[in-house]
This record gives C-alpha cells, structure tokens and sequence, in this order.
C-alpha cells in the first residue's frame, strides 16, 4: 500500500533497534516539546537545563560515543534521533547536536583520560552542559584567523584571552570547550565556565533559533592548569574533525523540521477549501506537494547512506559537505513552500511552518554556511582551491 508519508518505503532500511530509537524519541518530542515549544519560542527561551537532563536519561547525549556513560548507539541512530528532535525544533537539534557532537566529542576524541572521567558522564546524563566556541567576531567561515590566544605559563599552566561569538549553550553551560591560537598552533581548551575571568552573556533580538541559547564567551585572562588542553588536538583539524560529526546530525536532522512543514501542508490543503474544492484538489498544489515529497525523502535517503558510510568508517568530510548543502538547502526550500500552501496561516506561530522556516536560516548558516560547502565540494571537484 501506498504510505504519503513514506512513499519509497525507508521505513524497510531500519532494524528493529533502529524504530525503537526513532519512536522513543518521536514520543519524547510530541509530549515535551511540541506543546510548549511556541510559547518558549514567543518568549525566546526553553527550558534547557530540564531538556537537557531528560534527553541525558534517554541516552541521547553523546549517544554514538562509546564508554564513560554514553549509549554506543549506531550513526544512523544518532541520525534518527536528530530528525526526531529537530522535527519538533532546530533550536532543541542544537541543544543534542552541540552536547554530544561538539563539545562531548571534542573530549571524547581529543581529551586525556583524565578530562574524559571528569567530564563525560555528567555531559552524557546531561546534569552538565557543554559549549563549543571556535567562531570570533571577525573570523566566522574562517576560523584558522581566529584571535583568542592562549599563553602558557612558567609552570606549564594557560592564561586565556580572546572573544567567541553565537555560542550555543553558552550561558547554561558548565563546561566550554575553546579553540584559541597559542605559541605552537591552534589548540582545544576545557574550560569549566566557573573560571574566574569567563562570562557568557547571552545574544539577544534573534529572529531564528529563539528556543536555543545563543551567547558570546569572554575570556579576560582565565588561568586555566597544565592539563586543561585538549592533548590529542594540534591545529585546525582538531575543530573541523568534531564539525564531520555535528554536519552529519544535521544532514538527518533538518529533513525532520522538512518533513514536519511537509505534513503540515498536506494536511492543511486535504481541509482547506477555496473556489469549491480541497487546496491539495488544484494541480499547482499538487506539483508543490510532490515536489516537496520527493526532495523530503530523496533527502532522507542520502542521510541514511551516509549514515551507514559513517557506520563503516568510510565517510569522507567532503561527502558531509555535500549532504549538509543539499539537506538544509532543500529542507528551507520545502519549509518555504509549505509557508505558501497555508496562506496567511503560514506566518502565524499556531503552525510550526514559519518556525521551523526561520530556524532553518541558523542552520543554512552554522556548521559552515552554504557557500562553504559549495567551495569545499567544488574543492574536491577541480582539485583547486577557491577560499581565497
Ligand atoms: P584547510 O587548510 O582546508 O584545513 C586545515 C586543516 O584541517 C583539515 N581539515 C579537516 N579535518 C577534518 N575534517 C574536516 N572537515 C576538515 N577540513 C579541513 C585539513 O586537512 C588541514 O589539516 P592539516 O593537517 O593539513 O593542517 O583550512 P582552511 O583554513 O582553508 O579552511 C577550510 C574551511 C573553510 C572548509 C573551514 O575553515 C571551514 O569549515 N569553515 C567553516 C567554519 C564552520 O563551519 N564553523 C562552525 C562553527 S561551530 C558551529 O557552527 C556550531 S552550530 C551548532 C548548533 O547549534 O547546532
Ligand atoms: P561570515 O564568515 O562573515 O560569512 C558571511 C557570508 O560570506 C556568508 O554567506 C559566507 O558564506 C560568505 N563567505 C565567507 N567567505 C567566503 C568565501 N571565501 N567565498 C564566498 N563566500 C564567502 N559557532 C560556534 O563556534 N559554536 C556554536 O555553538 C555556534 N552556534 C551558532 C548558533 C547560531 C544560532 C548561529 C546563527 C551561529 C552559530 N555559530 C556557532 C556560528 C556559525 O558557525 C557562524 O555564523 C558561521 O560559521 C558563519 O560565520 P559568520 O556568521 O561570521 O559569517
């Protein structure tokens, strides 16, 4: 039988581990999320560190890392579990993205033992919340100019200084993770934000991601110990490494807020009646519906390849590239278009449409931005480099 929400079948790529991720996590946003998130997106903030405890007890922090309390969950888990959550919101995405890929991953992938028993299971349960600050003011897309600087001591130990802007988690975050230049290169930080000399004030007046905390991080000479550097990190492929596995969270995770908009469409022009007859009964409707679906699932099922490539330990950064650029390309596309089929209803927060729409444009731009993408696959493509 013919399934409109799944009209190729995906559904048969899973294992039976797999729906059970998928549907735990399905659940937890439709009870948690979905009837708050547009009040806490009306008002500019979320619950985060209630959320973030929650998702913990679930596993769903750090859930593809191994050991230290993480759940050892399958990439194409941690794919389900992104499109999951960010089909409730981008900005609740961002919260498991940035905790478990980001800044648990950093740790987990760079860290000594020591950083690893010390910070982990708390991250992983969620009673601690992590940051990931490698974007300046003045170096965005170009984070190898960054400024922050760290200065080493006569006994080994750091002074920190510098600026990060739009850091997710920011202000709720009991640990950050900072990329700053030192005397031999670029090197990762583990700053616990109780440091004397860090503060975290929060970016305010945002259009997009308003049930996320976004922040700026201030380092005004934190003295930090010998071994609060990341010791497995050295230049700038310490921060791009752990940017493969955040791209790939949202590679799955922004077909979720594509498929909410899709549904949403399809439902709303099956009731909806001008001139007679269903808004889905007109052939321009229909052409946008079926051009929606077939890029929602088109999309869904690159997300999945790459999640197995992932699995395999196959996947290349160029080929995230490529899925992050399509995806969050055609999940606004989709978003946008279902804006047009709900009319005047489309702006209005009683529809997640335009939520979802306008979070997207974050997404368009963090984790590296479209053009980004494109130079790194075109990189890839003519073998020349065009960043500069
Ligand atoms: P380039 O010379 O190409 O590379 C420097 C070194 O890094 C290595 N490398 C990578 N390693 C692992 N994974 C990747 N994806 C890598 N890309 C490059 C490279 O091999 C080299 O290594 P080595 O050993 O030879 O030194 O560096 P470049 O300065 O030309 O820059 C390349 C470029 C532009 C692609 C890179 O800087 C970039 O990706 N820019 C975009 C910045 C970005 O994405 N920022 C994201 C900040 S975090 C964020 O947005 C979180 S939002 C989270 C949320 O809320 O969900
Ligand atoms: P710029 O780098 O100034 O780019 C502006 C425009 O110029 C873009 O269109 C870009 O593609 C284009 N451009 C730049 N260089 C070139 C070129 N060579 N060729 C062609 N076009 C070019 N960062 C973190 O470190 N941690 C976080 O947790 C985090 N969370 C974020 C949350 C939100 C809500 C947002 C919006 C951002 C977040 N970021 C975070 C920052 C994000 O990664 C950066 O915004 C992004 O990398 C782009 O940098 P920029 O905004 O400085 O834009």
């Amino acid at each position: 039988m013919f399934d409109p929400l799944d009209p190729l079948g995906l559904d048969d790529l899973l294992t039976d581990e797999d729906r059970a991720v998928r549907d735990t996590m399905r659940r937890w946003a439709a009870d948690r999320v979905l009837p708050h998130v547009a009040e806490w997106y009306e008002r500019g903030e979320a619950p985060v560190r209630e959320l973030a405890r929650e998702l913990g007890a679930m596993g769903a922090l750090g859930m593809q890392l191994t050991g230290y309390g993480c759940a050892g969950a399958t990439a194409v888990q941690y794919g389900l579990a992104c499109l999951e959550v960010e089909a409730a919101d981008s900005g609740i995405r961002s919260l498991v993205s940035v905790q478990g890929s980001l800044a648990m991953y950093a740790i987990h992938r760079f860290g000594s033992e020591e950083q690893k028993q010390r910070w982990l299971p708390g991250m992983a349960a969620g009673e601690t919340i992590g940051c990931f600050g490698l974007t300046e003011p003045d170096h965005g897309s170009d984070p190898g100019g960054m400024r922050t600087y760290a200065k080493r001591g006569a006994g080994g130990d750091w002074v920190l200084t510098g600026r990060k802007m739009w850091i997710t988690n920011g202000s709720v975050a009991g640990v950050a993770v900072v990329w700053a230049r030192t005397d031999e290169g670029i090197r990762g930080f583990v700053v616990p934000t109780d440091s004397p000399g860090f503060s975290a004030p929060d970016i305010h007046h945002k259009w997009s991601l308003r049930a996320s905390v976004t922040s700026e991080l201030v380092m005004d000479e934190v003295r930090l110990p010998a071994d609060a550097v990341l010791p497995e990190a050295t230049g700038l492929r310490g921060p791009l490494g752990c940017l493969n596995h955040a791209r790939y969270g949202i590679v799955w995770g922004a077909m979720g807020a594509a498929r909410t908009c899709f549904e949403t469409a399809l439902d709303y022009a099956r009731t909806r009646e001008q001139f007679g007859r269903p808004l889905g009964g007109f052939q321009l409707t229909q052409a946008k519906l079926a051009d929606m679906a077939v890029e929602l699932h088109k999309g869904v099922l690159l997300a999945h390849h790459l999640g197995r490539r992932m699995d395999a330990g196959t996947l290349r950064p160029e080929q995230v590239s490529f899925g992050k650029l399509n995806n969050v390309r055609e999940a606004i596309e989709i978003c946008r278009t279902a804006r047009t089929i709900l009319g005047a209803n489309g702006i209005s927060l009683e529809y997640p449409v335009m939520r979802h729409a306008t979070n997207l444009e974050s997404v368009l731009t963090y984790e590296g931005t479209v053009e980004m993408h494109q130079l790194v696959l075109g990189k890839a493509l003519t073998g020349l480099d065009a960043f500069r």
